[in-house]
């Protein structure tokens, strides 16, 4: 077993006990890093050092494993929080290392950031204060199986992908930056050639790394809601931070809202200004598809970078502390931004959008449709969170644009052969997840809206917003009722007080209805929010 270096606190006891805990074949064929190159961690080096540090500061630090890679090895992890064990309704943020196993330094970042806040804990107001108010996540080594092959007898073997063999032919190994399901199968640097470096896999998530970190973050969907707001993935090389998405050269595509695009660039170049990178969206290197932090952003609205470190690929174990150290601040200031990552766009920005709830409806975020199991609707005229289509009958009716992105809840999306084939009959509601008002004033419920009927309607026809009282109480706070005339659709504002509720747990509520002899009427909602108090 190698010296640690002193600064690390890793004891011949807790090494010992790590070794017979684990009895695998891992620590059974344990490579070492060639000469020059001995400063970086194996994967036993790496297993021991994370379960010292975690045996060390057993009040913040936990560690786990997220599942197996192919050939059988744990892919460790670590929580990193005050009251570690319990699951608190804190801003999360994860960092990942070693997609590709030739890439070792991201595994010396993770490391590194593991003990700049265990050991900077009760010690260093900033880093106490991120440990008090977030929850982090740390995947060391995604890629164990590569990173260990890649020093095998000693030496390097310039290896990049897993070491999962392709079924159908002899070669070996999935680029695990290729191999999320999101715009899996797309085109750019992303190969259909079991034998390329960038062979994408049979299928999405064909490899168990790609899979273990997919059910991962799918673990923390809480209430509906992804309570991991931003992260790094760490790759080497070419001294980069990137911004999502590299399926695309465009800015912002239609899975993409303009807020996100202007803060994810915003936060990428001033990490990039603390670490001396250069900032770009990952597309401007070269076109990706099924990179996981596409997946992460694409799925989850994670503010996922991926940071490409060093200037060239096995740099000298004597870099390790430099090119670390230079993303200190970077790594703090993401963790401490994750509390809101749109609040960087500055203070009205901040005052919409970083409050209790905040939903452009472009992911899944825990609404449910027709919570009582009461709504007449019938299945396909139903509020659903969908591209809507435009219609038109007396101008317009559904519009085809939401307010934000390409998503809204629209009562039946699709247009039809005739302005009424889907438009809404009868009742459909939506339920928010809980939503923990802030304990002040000055918090207002705010949404966009489309209320589009013909010169039929009549005041059975409504739509309204009810507050829901954690005791099943629900109260109406808004309402638009249908008139004899026609009216087209245009997206309007809504805004409402919450001061009655005011650090209670609330749920919202919008309810359309076509009453009376069914009409044309047409209704969307997009972008509900709870701002942030005065
Ligand atoms: O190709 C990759 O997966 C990353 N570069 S690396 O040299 N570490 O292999 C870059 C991913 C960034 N994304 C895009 N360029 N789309
Ligand atoms: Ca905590
Ligand atoms: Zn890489
Ligand atoms: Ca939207």
């Amino acid at each position: 077993m190698r010296q640690s270096r002193p600064r690390r606190s890793t004891t011949l006891g807790s090494l010992l006990a790590v070794s017979l805990l684990l009895g695998s074949a891992a620590a059974v064929n344990a490579s070492e890093f060639p000469p020059g190159k001995e400063g970086y961690h194996s994967y036993t080096e790496l297993t021991a050092e994370v379960a010292a540090v975690a045996a060390a500061h057993p009040g913040i630090v936990s560690r786990f494993s997220i599942g197996q890679s192919y050939k059988g090895r744990e892919l460790w992890a670590v929580k990193i929080s005050d009251n570690v064990a319990i699951d608190e309704p804190e801003p999360e943020v994860l960092f990942d290392a070693g997609h590709h196993a030739d890439e070792h330094m991201g595994t010396e970042m993770t490391l590194h950031i593991l003990h700049w806040l265990a050991d900077g804990y009760g010690v260093d107001a900033r880093i106490t204060n991120i440990v008090d108010t977030r929850e982090i996540w740390i995947v060391f080594l995604v890629n164990p199986d590569g990173a260990e092959f890649d020093i095998k007898n000693d030496r390097f073997h310039f290896w990049r992908k897993n070491r999962q063999p392709t079924p159908g032919s002899s070669s070996i190994g999935t680029d695990l930056n290729r191999n999320y399901g999101y715009r899996w199968g797309g085109g750019g640097k992303t190969s259909t050639n079991p034998q390329a470096i960038t062979y994408r896999g049979p299928s999405a998530f064909s490899s168990p790394e790609d899979r273990a970190m997919r059910d991962f973050l799918a673990s923390r969907v809480v209430d509906g809601r992804q309570q991991i707001r931003a992260g790094v993935t760490f790759h080497e090389y070419g001294r980069l931070v990137m911004w999502p998405y590299g399926y695309t050269k465009r800015n912002v595509p239609s899975d993409m809202t303009r807020d996100d695009h202007a803060a994810l660039a915003k936060i990428g170049r001033h990490m990039a200004a603390t670490n001396g990178y250069r900032p770009q969206q990952a597309s401007d290197l070269y076109i990706t598809s099924g990179t996981s932090r596409d997946f992460e952003y694409g799925t989850y609205r994670i503010f996922s970078y991926t940071f490409e470190l060093s200037i060239k690929d096995y740099p000298d174990d004597s870099r390790i502390e430099a090119e670390t150290g230079r993303n200190k601040e970077a790594a703090l200031y993401l963790m401490e931004r994750a509390w809101c990552p749109l609040g960087a766009l500055g203070a009205a920005v901040k005052t919409a959008r970083c409050g209790a709830f905040d939903d452009d409806l472009e992911v899944s975020r825990g609404w449910q449709v027709d919570p009582d199991d009461t709504d007449t609707a019938r299945a396909g005229a139903r509020f659903t969170r969908s591209n809507p289509e435009p219609t038109r009958r007396h101008g317009k009716k559904q519009l085809g644009k939401p307010t934000s992105g390409s998503r809204a809840y629209v009562t039946g999306a699709p247009a039809g052969a005739s302005a009424t084939a889907h438009d809404l009959d009868g009742r459909t509601t939506i339920r928010s997840p809980e939503i923990q008002m802030a304990a002040a004033a000055g918090q207002r419920l705010t949404f966009r809206y489309v209320f589009a009927h013909s010169a039929t309607s009549t005041a059975a026809d409504s739509l309204r917003a009810f507050v829901e009282r954690e005791n099943g109480s629900q109260a109406e706070v808004f309402t638009v009722l249908g008139t004899p005339t026609d009216v087209d659709g245009v997206w309007l504002a809504g805004s409402i007080s919450l001061d009655a509720y005011v650090g209670e747990s609330v749920r919202l509520r919008f309810v359309a209805v076509d009453g009376g002899a069914p009409n044309l009427l047409e209704v969307e909602l997009d972008d509900i929010r709870v701002t942030r108090p005065n």
